[in-house]
């Protein structure tokens, strides 16, 4: 089992920025300007499939061209502010993650997958939407220092730590409400998740994923007749915008990269008393259900469209989405 480092290499010129992101896991900034707005959101409009539905990341497309255009218009833009705020970075991948309207675009709690060996690396997602954010258009919700409860070794085939307290641990998520052109800038490894749209507009944000400039990209795998391992894999630069395997089969073993065999690993489990002692509540089921319509309410009963605990959010789309995130 690895640990953190003692102290993350920097990767933000801002000092204070930096002591902000390794307390918390995410930090706030201005990100995109209203022209750099609009130009994505005309790119998007442009490029996008238009069957897609529900919860629609662009690297779950199978349309390689757009995935491909994605990345490059969106690393493109992007690039002004992330040379403002980073340093010793490499960006690694650009997409286009939307909520349509409607019940079947929430997602679930997760983290999101290992991509470098976080023993010496981290993971980051800046996040920033096109549209200001509320709780009825589907924020993300986060909880504010779970990156650092317990090292893991996330993916879709690997239990995750909070597994125990699936149930319980949405109360203790708080909404980030940015405005338009605001990034959430956050450590793959913190807890988040984000409710349904049920506003009567699409929910558009960009997401580039970011790392240190030195770091290899690994993934992990898991089945039962490991035991007490995971198999990791180095996988090459290209990793997020090539991967087939987001869409449908992503509980296989990964059909790319190289193995470097077995690693231990602990399976670590959080229960409710650490949720209890270490986090605040903040009652965001109640939030969500009073943010709710009241015609969403009564199809989807109760918070369980977009959580992991309700039989129906273990099949079809949402199951598919939360193996690609997780
Ligand atoms: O866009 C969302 O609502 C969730 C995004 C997410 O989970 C991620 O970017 O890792
Ligand atoms: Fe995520």
């Amino acid at each position: 089992m690895f640990s953190f480092p003692n102290k993350m290499l920097q990767v933000f010129k801002e000092q204070e920025t930096q002591d902000l992101f390794e307390k918390n896991g995410f930090v706030v900034l201005p990100f995109y300007s209203p022209e750099e707005i609009k130009e994505l959101d005309e790119i998007y409009h442009k490029l996008h499939p238009k069957d897609e539905h529900g919860f629609f990341p662009s690297t779950f497309s199978s349309d390689k061209n757009y995935r491909a255009r994605a990345d490059e218009e969106i690393r493109r833009i992007g690039s002004r502010s992330i040379e403002h705020y980073c340093q010793n970075i490499k960006v690694v991948c650009g997409a286009f993650i939307v909520k349509n309207i409607g019940v079947d675009s929430g997602m679930c709690v997760h983290q999101d997958m290992s991509l470098v060996d976080e023993s010496k690396y981290t993971g980051i997602n800046i996040w920033v939407p096109l549209v200001d954010l509320t709780i009825e258009n589907g924020a993300l919700f986060v909880l504010r220092g779970s990156h650092r409860m317990t090292p893991t070794y996330r993916g879709s085939s690997i239990p995750e730590c909070f597994s125990p307290v699936m149930d319980d641990v949405i109360d203790f998520l708080e909404p980030i409400l940015v405005k338009a052109g605001e990034a959430v800038i956050f450590d793959q490894s913190i807890i988040h998740f984000s409710p349904p749209n049920f506003s009567d507009k699409i929910r558009i944000v960009t997401n580039t994923y970011f790392t240190h400039q030195e770091a290899e990209f690994r993934t992990y795998y898991w089945n039962k007749d490991f035991g007490n391992n995971v198999e990791a894999f180095i996988q090459d630069n290209s990793f997020m915008t090539n991967f087939d395997q987001f869409g449908d089969n992503i509980h296989d073993r990964p059909k790319v990269g190289k193995s470097i065999g077995l690693v231990p690993y602990e399976f670590p489990k959080i229960d409710l008393t650490f949720l209890e002692s270490n986090f605040k509540r903040t009652h965001a089921r109640e939030l969500i259900n009073k943010a709710k319509p009241i015609d969403a309410l009564l199809e989807t009963n109760q918070v369980n469209s977009y959580d992991n605990t309700g039989s129906d959010a273990k099949v079809g789309l949402l199951a598919r989405i939360k193996s690609f995130f997780n």
